[in-house]
């Protein structure tokens, strides 16, 4: 029985609508990364951050998962090994799609963290600046979202999972932040096969053992069916 891993970033979820970061017009085009995604950026302008993500939930709440999502829900519902999806989006499509065993290494848009006492709860509308946290009351929530600089979640279990991967897949991810783009080269370690499905080859494209090229929402279901097939 074999354990797939499969990494997904903003492309996942560009055909429903969701913004990317690095393309011509995407988020960073548009918004100052050091501004809206550091801890820095937070200290010195909270309302600018607060606005941000809250912006970003409600495009989200407005959105559907697409095929892609839907098809890696499908593949952990039929695979007869463990598959972990591991995503660096902070929007809820996968679990909107299906997917159980899912990993948001990057954090959550609907959930809110207190800098304070790290109490996390969910938040379904606006957050307001200086929102107190339900555990301790203290005016220190922030969105639970992971920032340059600091550390992703659950990197225990992703590594253990990648330390025993037979296949690893990384889906509409540029491969410009780490540790994510280095999931790759600690998957081959463990003698995994590994792909890239992207819309173009990445900066990390020459690691992988093979390319799919297109649309998520075309390349990930037929992916998928080969899989399946080979199960
Ligand atoms: C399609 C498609 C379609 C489009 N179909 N495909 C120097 C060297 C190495 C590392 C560092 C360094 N200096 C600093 C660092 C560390 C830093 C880092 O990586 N910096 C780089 C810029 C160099 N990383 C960190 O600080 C991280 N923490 C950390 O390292 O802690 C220490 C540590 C050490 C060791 C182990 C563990 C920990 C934290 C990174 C936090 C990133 N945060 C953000 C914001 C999150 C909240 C939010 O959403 O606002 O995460 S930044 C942003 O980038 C967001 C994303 O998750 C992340 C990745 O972006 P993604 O998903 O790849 O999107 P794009 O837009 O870049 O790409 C989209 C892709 O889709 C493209 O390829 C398209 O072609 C494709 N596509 N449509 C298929 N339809």
């Amino acid at each position: 029985m074999s354990t797939i891993v499969i990494l997904t970033g903003a492309g996942i979820s560009a055909e429903s609508g969701i913004e990317t970061f690095r393309a011509e017009t995407g988020l960073w085009a548009q918004h100052r990364v050091e501004d809206v995604a550091t801890p820095e950026g937070f200290a010195k302008d909270p309302k600018l951050v607060v606005d941000f993500y809250n912006g970003r939930r409600i495009q989200v709440a407005g959105a559907e998962p697409n095929a892609a999502h839907k098809a890696l829900a499908r593949l952990e519902a039929e695979h007869t090994g463990e598959v972990l999806v591991v995503t660096q989006n902070v929007d809820d499509l996968h679990e909107r799609g299906g997917t159980r065993n899912l990993i948001h290494m990057h954090g959550a848009l609907n959930s809110a963290l207190c800098a304070g006492c790290d109490h996390r709860w969910p938040i379904a509308g606006d957050m307001q600046v200086g929102q107190q946290c339900p555990a301790c009351s203290a005016p220190t929530a922030r969105p639970d979202v992971v920032w340059f600089g600091e550390m992703p979640y659950e990197m225990d279990r992703i590594f253990d999972v990648l330390g025993r991967a037979d296949f690893f897949a990384a889906i509409g991810t540029s491969g410009n932040v780490y540790p994510a783009a280095g999931f790759v080269a600690e998957a081959t370690r463990a003698g995994a096969d590994t792909v890239e499905i992207n819309m173009a080859p990445t900066i990390v494209g020459s690691e992988f053992t093979s390319s799919i090229m297109g649309p998520a929402t075309q390349t990930v279901p037929a992916w998928v069916d080969k899989i399946l097939k080979s199960n």
